[in-house]
């Protein structure tokens, strides 16, 4: 029996755009450097690939710097696929740019239509319901609407809350298993994850926390030992992506893909 919460047969990329350089960021620490961030991506990629999946990669789309953080454009669950809005006004057009690959892919695919706003990156699917953050991207009235659409297909959603200052819910926190999550201390303090198996990322190390359990594989952002050990001391086989470039735009492994 396959797990839905880690266990992918396909995933979708997007290729960097020169115009990365513009891509939105909450502060300033430097210009992403294209080449560095594609040598990464094609790790990122053939990692994927490793784990037998197959990888659709679309080309570069130069008039939406962030294009290539596909995750935010969607949600995959076994039963179809939701159209995101996103909360960021510059991102709204990548939504239709995703919509003729997960029509290939999908017998169903919906689309919230707002007003309110939803981004992928605030969404975790665990193994019994799916969480909600509340962000600066992610209002209650998308929230609401992505419920509505879930529950049509046997899934709970609960709405929780992103901490301040952070980008999205799954910049603190993702999924190992279908019961075991990796979170920041300052977001599991908040008491969302009651009732799972919590590993903290080590203090310092909070920009592990978004890290994607693909098949048999954990991808997690590269310079984090502490973090690395604590993940491979519980038995996952982890694998380091220089996230360096994609982290000035508040980026990372979690945003690159869609899986399902
Ligand atoms: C943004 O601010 O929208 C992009 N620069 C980063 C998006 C990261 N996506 C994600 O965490 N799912």
């Amino acid at each position: 029996m396959t797990d839905p919460t880690y266990e992918f047969t396909r995933a979708i990329t997007r290729r960097p755009a020169p115009s990365v350089i513009d891509g939105l960021r909450a502060e300033d620490i430097g210009t992403p450097d294209l080449a560095r961030m594609q040598k990464a991506h094609d790790h990122y990629v053939a990692t994927l690939k490793s784990t037998g999946a197959e990888v659709i990669e679309l080309p570069p789309l130069d008039a939406y710097p962030d294009a290539l953080f596909v995750e935010d454009t969607a949600l995959c669950l076994p039963r179809g696929a939701v159209l995101m809005r996103p909360g960021a006004p510059s991102r709204m057009g990548e939504v239709a740019e995703m919509a003729p690959t997960l029509r290939a892919c999908y017998a169903e695919l919906r689309e919230i239509t707002g007003p309110g706003h939803i981004e992928g990156g605030d969404i975790l699917v665990t193994g019994r319901e799916i969480l909600v953050g509340r962000s600066d991207r992610t209002d209650a009235a998308g929230v609401a609407e992505l419920a509505g659409i879930v529950a049509d297909w046997g899934h709970t959603l609960r709405e929780v809350f992103t901490p301040p200052g952070v980008l999205h819910f799954k910049t603190d926190c993702s999924l190992l298993d279908g019961e075991t999550i990796l979170a920041t201390q300052r977001l599991d303090a908040s008491g969302c994850f009651e009732g799972y198996r919590v590993i903290n990322t080590a203090p310092g190390e909070e920009a592990a926390a978004n890290t994607i359990r693909f098949n048999n594989l954990v991808l997690m952002p590269a310079g984090f030992p502490r973090t690395a050990e604590t993940l491979d001391k519980a038995e996952f086989e982890v694998v380091e992506i220089d996230n360096s470039e994609c982290a000035k735009l508040d980026g990372g492994m979690s945003c690159l893909s869609l899986r399902f």
